[in-house]
């Protein structure tokens, strides 16, 4: 659905770092001259305020940045690869699709959050240089990019929602006193998107959204209630529309009332102005009285209003302004603040036991450096059995009962344990 995508993003691969030796002439083998490997792309969301919605990911899920480049021969560090921007609509909350934590939270216009970190480019042989091995057959190929799934939401940024049941008029409301066109008919959830619109007051714009209607059990999903509830958290002040032609009015305003609050506290107590629609039906114009009073005495100052002939309606817009003015400056329109949740420890890694008998060493830093190493190198091979002690991962697989011969799996490599 339009305000709910997931998506894959991928950041580059480092480029590999190589082992080479200068050529010159009358030097059988000259210095280490391998160049490291480019640093991978990372992959970014960006805000940019001309989108307000999802619908761009429908057509596409997945995204990568480039891959860094290999390393030269002279020397030469590999170029790093380009990053990949996705760009998303203000109010998009980024989480972890698998766990569902919060990873951000894009509010404000060109906001940006890291979500795929690029590999480091490996290190060339001309790094590993030091005195006592001047000509070292080592090097490191690039660092794996990172891989997830990641669930996008949106929520509207609008000043103003207007809520209430099914054929309440709504949508005719909005578009009476904005640019927005939504469809309007006579049956009960004709609108199943949003709406936003923009109404011009003096210099400045008020943005008001049109909720699809709200239904029993909205709060648990019932409806199309569920996923839209979400965006009325954050408009500021709620107009609650009411059909005044409907068999019981109050009631439907008890029941919408009821779902907010039971969707979330503060949306129950958010700021409402309170709307009978319809007044150009005898209907609604002899019970109005009666809805007034009624209303009244729970606390509230209802209007009445008629959609369709457009009576007082402009006096919903400026008492909606109102109340907008009234609010301090500061309320927090965000209602979660950005979290940014930190990877997992990169160091831990753990043991276990396969249904052959073989171990298995998982980890994120262990899993990198098995893809970082060139197998065909013994001192590489050497350089990874030190990362294995002092990771403690061999203290950890001798504890745990390895021995000689036995099978010792890490990420795609199949070790055999020994000394
Ligand atoms: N007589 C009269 N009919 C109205 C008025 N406002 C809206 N309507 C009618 O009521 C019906 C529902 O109007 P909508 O604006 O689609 O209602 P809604 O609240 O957006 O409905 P959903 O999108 O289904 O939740 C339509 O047939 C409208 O023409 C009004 O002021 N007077
Ligand atoms: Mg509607």
């Amino acid at each position: 659905m339009f305000d709910e995508a997931k998506i894959h993003v991928c950041s580059g691969d480092g480029g590999n770092g190589i082992v080479h030796f200068r050529r010159e002439k009358y030097v059988p083998r000259g210095g280490p001259s391998g160049g490291d490997g480019g640093k991978g792309g990372d992959v970014y969301l960006v805000v940019r305020p001309t989108l307000n919605t999802l619908i761009a990911f429908s057509r596409q899920t997945h995204f990568r940045a480039e891959d860094g480049q290999h390393g030269g021969s002279t020397n030469k560090t590999g170029h790093g690869g380009e990053d990949r921007i996705i760009y998303v609509p203000p109010g998009t909350i980024v989480r972890h699709a698998d766990t569902g934590d919060v990873l951000a939270d894009l509010v404000e216009p060109d906001q940006r959050v890291l979500v795929a970190k690029g590999g480091r480019g490996g290190r060339g042989n001309a790094r590993f240089a030091s005195s006592t091995n001047q000509a070292p057959r080592i090097a490191e190929k690039g660092e794996p990019g990172e891989e997830r799934w990641l669930r996008l939401e949106l929520k509207l940024l609008a000043d103003v929602g207007i809520v209430g049941v099914p054929n309440a008029g709504k949508s005719t409301l909005l578009s009476v006193i904005s640019n927005a066109r939504p469809k309007i008919a006579d049956y009960p959830f004709t609108t199943l998107q949003p709406n936003l619109g923009v109404v011009l007051i003096g210099d400045r714009d008020v943005v008001f959204a049109d909720i699809p209607g709200l239904v029993e059990g909205a709060h648990s999903g019932a409806g199309l209630g569920h996923d839209f509830l979400r965006h009325i958290q954050r408009t500021r002040v709620l107009i609650h529309l009411l059909d005044g032609s409907a068999d019981d009015p109050l009631a439907d305003f008890h029941q919408i009332n009821t779902e907010l609050a039971l969707f979330d506290d503060q949306l129950g107590s958010k700021p409402q102005i309170v709307v009978v629609n319809k007044m150009d039906l005898p209907h609604a114009q002899e019970y109005w009285p009666l809805i007034r009073e009624e209303l009244e005495k729970l606390g509230h100052h209802p209007m009445s209003i008629s959609a369709v002939t457009q009576l007082n309606v402009r006096e919903v817009v400026n008492r909606a302004v109102q109340e907008l003015d009234a609010l301090p400056d500061d309320l927090p329109v965000v209602a979660e603040m950005p979290v940014y949740q930190l990877d997992e420890d990169p160091l831990a890694f753990t043991i276990s036991r396969e249904m052959d008998g073989s171990f298995r060493v998982s980890g994120k830093r262990i899993e990198r450096a098995v893809a970082m190493t060139y197998w065909d190198y013994d001192q590489a091979v050497t350089r990874f059995q030190r990362i294995l002690e002092t990771m403690g991962i061999t203290a950890a697989l001798e504890e745990a009962g390895v021995n000689n011969g036995d099978t010792v799996h890490i990420g795609d490599m199949e070790l055999e344990w020994g000394d």
